[in-house]
């Protein structure tokens, strides 16, 4: 049996996150952020209709059929759909110009970057929480997410391996990884005028610096200059990334679609998203895995080599059951039992985005190091997978605690001592997918 205090408080935490949603909740879709991020974002998207599926089922749907209204019509999905003017945020559409693409979409503006494929194994969340109801919105939209993947295996991964890149670290959503810098170091980036928007919201020592902006920026530019042309892309661009969450992101997805597919008779859909996976699966662990660093890292597709860095996005594979039950446990051991992300003395909350004890750590400073909601909840989901469940608790309490003690914040910093004294995290406040996850993690079903 829950305690009382303990149901009391939970079902606070529960009310105030069901506000948070509802508060950034437009027309017919969630921005992320009040102010900060002003339009729909898309991984956000798929984390906040899970939240919205356990306290409001068409709030759910309509999210997902409004990021799927700015689909291109290769079956691309961008990382933004911007449905309003605004002008809070940088780079908006003027910037992306991601209209110089014959794919570009009629019916709204767009960037012409994405973000981790996430919608296929959202789908199948909706379905799990939902009753069978659902199955009527999943075949209405099955075909749009089944064209994404077709899009990143027909465009994405020119030699044939199931692992796609990415072609701008937007795209990988963790922004400013220390992971990038080596990339930045060998890129002849001109010194661009950018207009930041993001530092008059948020304090700037928690943010990418100048230069990391002009690097996103100059990029865009050369998108722009190839007409976000994917073979001009794969071709010269100096960014070009395998990477690992967001590989794991597909290959989950593409097992939810596997078995959506089954239950609305898509035999074909299957039949085709299984050869994908096979061939995905077959080469991430050959690809992205390092015996030396004993955990998942990024190949750098343009200067081929590895990017052996570790960051919380190694630990995501677990989610899509990449790695053997041997080589999970000995990750987690390595990194999280008095390892580099838990501290010797368990002194950092799990799990830091970035090595904790890497020169390039920043505890504040975004994807450098801060603690993030989504990628604790995806993490705790992978070790439930391989039943490490002690450590899968570990995390869920820890990410409550967070969300409970100081807010619904963007991020968080993992050292213990110094989050517990600050009573507030970094970055927006009110975030829509710290409330949205804090509500599935509340409601979930088992412990
Ligand atoms: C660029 C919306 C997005 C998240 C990303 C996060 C941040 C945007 C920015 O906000 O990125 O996409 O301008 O900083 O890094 O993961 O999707 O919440």
């Amino acid at each position: 049996m829950v305690e009382p205090t303990k149901l009391i408080m939970s079902n606070h935490l529960l009310k105030t996150a069901e506000a948070v949603l509802r508060a950034n909740w437009r027309d017919g879709f969630t921005i992320p952020c009040e102010g900060l991020y002003p339009f729909q974002w898309n991984w956000d998207s798929g984390f906040i209709a899970i939240g919205w599926a356990h306290v409001d089922m068409e709030h759910a749907k309509s999210e997902i059929r409004s990021l799927l209204s700015g689909q291109w019509k290769n079956g691309f999905i961008p990382q933004i759909v911007f449905h309003n003017p605004s002008d809070s945020y940088y780079p908006g559409p003027d910037v992306h110009e991601a209209y110089v693409s014959p794919n570009y979409p009629t019916a709204k503006q767009t960037s012409g970057i994405t973000q981790p494929p996430v919608l296929g194994f959202v789908l199948e969340e909706l379905h799990a929480i939902s009753d069978e109801k659902i199955l009527d919105f999943i075949a209405e939209v099955y075909d749009d997410v089944y064209r994404y993947h077709q899009y990143f295996y027909t465009h994405r991964d020119p030699n044939k391996e199931g692992l796609v890149y990415i072609c701008h670290n937007w795209e990988a959503g963790t922004d400013n990884t220390p992971v990038w810098d080596e990339i930045w170091e060998i890129m002849d980036t001109p010194d661009i005028p950018t207009h930041r928007k993001d530092n008059t919201h948020i304090d700037s020592s928690n943010r990418p610096s100048n230069r990391e902006y002009q690097h996103y920026i100059y990029l865009l530019q050369l998108f722009k200059e190839w007409g976000y042309d994917d073979r001009s892309i794969a071709e010269y661009s100096p960014f070009l990334v395998q990477d690992p969450l967001f590989n794991a992101m597909l290959v989950r997805s593409n097992e939810s679609l596997i078995s959506l597919g089954k239950l609305l008779q898509k035999h074909d859909h299957v039949k085709q998203l299984e050869t994908w996976n096979v061939l995905s699966r077959d080469n991430f662990h050959e690809k992205l895995y390092s015996e030396e660093k004993k955990a998942y890292v990024y190949y750098d597709v343009r200067n081929d080599r590895k990017i052996d860095h570790v960051s919380s996005s190694s630990f995501v594979p677990m989610f899509a059951r990449i790695p053997s039950s041997d080589i999970a446990s000995t990750m987690i051991q390595t990194y999280f039992e008095k390892g580099a992300f838990s501290g010797k003395d368990d002194e950092l909350y799990l799990c830091a985005s970035f090595d904790p004890s890497h020169v390039a750590f920043d505890p504040k400073r975004y994807w450098r190091g801060p603690v993030w909601v989504n990628v604790n909840w995806l993490i705790y989901r992978g070790l439930k997978r391989y039943g490490i469940n002690e450590l899968a608790s570990k995390v869920k309490q820890q990410t409550l605690q967070l969300v409970a003690q100081n807010g619904f914040y963007e991020y968080f910093d993992p050292r213990k001592s110094v989050q517990d004294a600050l009573g507030h995290g970094y970055g927006g406040n009110n975030f829509s997918w710290s409330a949205a996850l804090t509500i599935d993690l509340l409601k979930e079903k088992t412990n």
